[in-house]
């Protein structure tokens, strides 16, 4: 028997469906109002692609008091030892942690919570050798702290990374797409926190497809940047687009949408 990667070999994902609400969710830049029924038809092409690898999708049902709660990877960081809540950098959010608990506890014997500082799960990467935190507006020191001292006697080495200025989130602009390779957006890369790894940059004018998640043997990817899909397929990744016009106006993307494990 082959093991499984746990960085990109998963057999469950959770997800949570959008609610009328999202019309209401947090954006950097007002580029337009998210439009529900768009957003529903790729949500759920979203959750057929995951289960098309064979996973076990969690469906969980929209919750109105909380619109950005569609974007439930914030709210954990799922890891093969256990579970970590976090604790959502905006205060708007900060409630779907609660929503989240009793479902994660259902699937993971052992369930910690970030309980100081903030920490949202978009600023986590995790490879086969450590845990890259991006501090941001959302991820404070106090948060990456707490979450060293819960992973490291897990045996996971934590490395804190810096999000680029005026991005969301360190994953809006870097995906993992095998255990040592690393999409991530030329001006991330200049950072030097790539080092040591294969790394594959978004084409020119395409930053935005730089959050993509490899699932089982797929990497699913927003649709709409061909030049880094191109180069994807040329690499031997086997590539399915997204249309995330919906989420993108609310700053989120593919990773956004499931917790992986
Ligand atoms: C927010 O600002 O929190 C949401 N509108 C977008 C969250 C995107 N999540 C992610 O990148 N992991």
């Amino acid at each position: 028997m082959t093991m499984k990667n746990p960085t990109y070999e998963f057999s469950r994902a959770i997800t949570r469906r959008p609610s009328a609400s999202i019309t209401e969710g947090l954006r950097a830049t007002d580029i337009g109002t998210p439009d529900l029924d768009q957003m529903l038809r790729d949500h759920a092409h979203y959750v057929a692609t995951l289960k098309s690898t064979g996973a076990e999708v969690i469906e969980l049902d929209p919750l109105a008091d909380y619109p950005d709660g569609v974007f439930v990877e914030d709210t954990a960081l799922c890891l093969p030892q256990g579970a970590v809540l976090m604790r959502p950098g905006a205060p708007s959010r900060m409630g779907e942690t609660v929503e989240m608990a009793p479902v994660l506890r259902a699937c993971y014997d052992d369930m910690r919570e970030i309980s100081k500082g903030h920490a949202d799960g978009g600023d986590i990467l995790v490879t086969p050798r450590e845990i890259f935190v991006g501090r941001s507006d959302r991820t404070d020191a106090m948060g990456i702290a707490e979450l060293r001292a819960i992973v490291d006697p897990w045996g996971h080495k934590l490395t804190e990374v810096v999000t680029p200025n005026g991005v969301l989130h360190f994953k809006s602009d870097c995906s993992l797409l095998d255990g040592e390779t690393i999409l991530s957006t030329k001006r991330l890369e200049d950072s030097g926190c790539f080092d040591g790894y294969n790394v594959l940059n978004t084409a020119a004018g395409e930053d935005a497809a730089a959050n993509t998640i490899r699932f089982n043997e797929l990497v699913l990817m927003p649709a709409g940047f061909p030049k880094t899909a191109t180069m994807l397929q040329e690499n031997g990744y086997k590539v399915v687009e997204i249309n995330n016009s919906e989420c993108a106006k609310l700053d989120g993307g593919m990773s956004c949408l499931s917790l992986r494990f």
